[in-house]
């Protein structure tokens, strides 16, 4: 892994928090694409990333994990790929309080397959705490069979720390060697 451009994707559904989650952790200003939400995503939230969000996190020794959030919306999914290229692991986020996170877990794991058998996985669950959302455990147990054996966590995506431990345990499974820089 040494001296490799080392990448993540953050993937998943629309208001899952994948722009949150960049700029939360990002130390550098996230480069974003956001524009204002047309159609269905309008019922949901202002804003939707048409192409990217990019941010940077510190590794151990002056190395950096580059991170690209990915849109949600299924009319950018030529991005998914384009932006999936070589990288090392997926990061998936699961809103806990869609009706249908169960259906839009089983589509994002589908459409990433390849890209983690090629890669890796780690699962974070957001929105545990709006009202009428699924319990963390309901999520984790929804997810099939061939993806278990990955970490999953609770995550709240304006949430640090929760984000950092999410990302450490994905470099974990890919490389225990690899360590995030927790100081800032
Ligand atoms: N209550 C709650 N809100 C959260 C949590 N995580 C993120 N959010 C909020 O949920 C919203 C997520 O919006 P985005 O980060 O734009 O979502 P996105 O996944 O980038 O969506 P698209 O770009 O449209 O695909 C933001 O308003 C966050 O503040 C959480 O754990 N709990
Ligand atoms: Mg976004």
């Amino acid at each position: 892994m040494k001296n490799s451009y080392q990448k993540i994707v953050i993937a998943g559904p629309v208001g899952s928090g994948k722009t949150t989650a960049v700029n939360t952790m990002s130390d550098i200003p996230v480069v974003g694409t956001e524009v204002k939400a047309s159609d269905e995503t309008k019922l949901l939230k202002e804003n939707t990333t048409v192409a990217m969000d990019y941010g940077t996190v510190a590794l151990g020794g002056k190395q950096k994990l580059h991170i690209y959030g990915t849109p949600g919306q299924k009319r950018f999914d030529f991005m998914w790929d384009m932006l999936g290229e070589n990288c090392i692991g997926v990061v998936l986020l699961v809103d806990a309080s869609a009706k249908d996170f169960k259906e839009q877990l089983a589509f994002f794991l589908g459409k990433f397959s390849d890209l983690i058998a090629k890669s890796s996985l780690a699962v974070g669950v957001t929105k545990t705490d709006e009202p009428g959302a699924a319990q963390f455990r309901e999520v984790r147990e929804a997810i099939s069979e061939e993806f278990k054996r990955y970490p999953v966590f609770e995550v709240d995506a304006r949430h640090k720390p929760d984000l950092m431990l999410l990302v450490e345990a994905l470099l974990f499974v890919i490389d225990p060697k690899i360590q995030v820089d927790v100081s800032g």
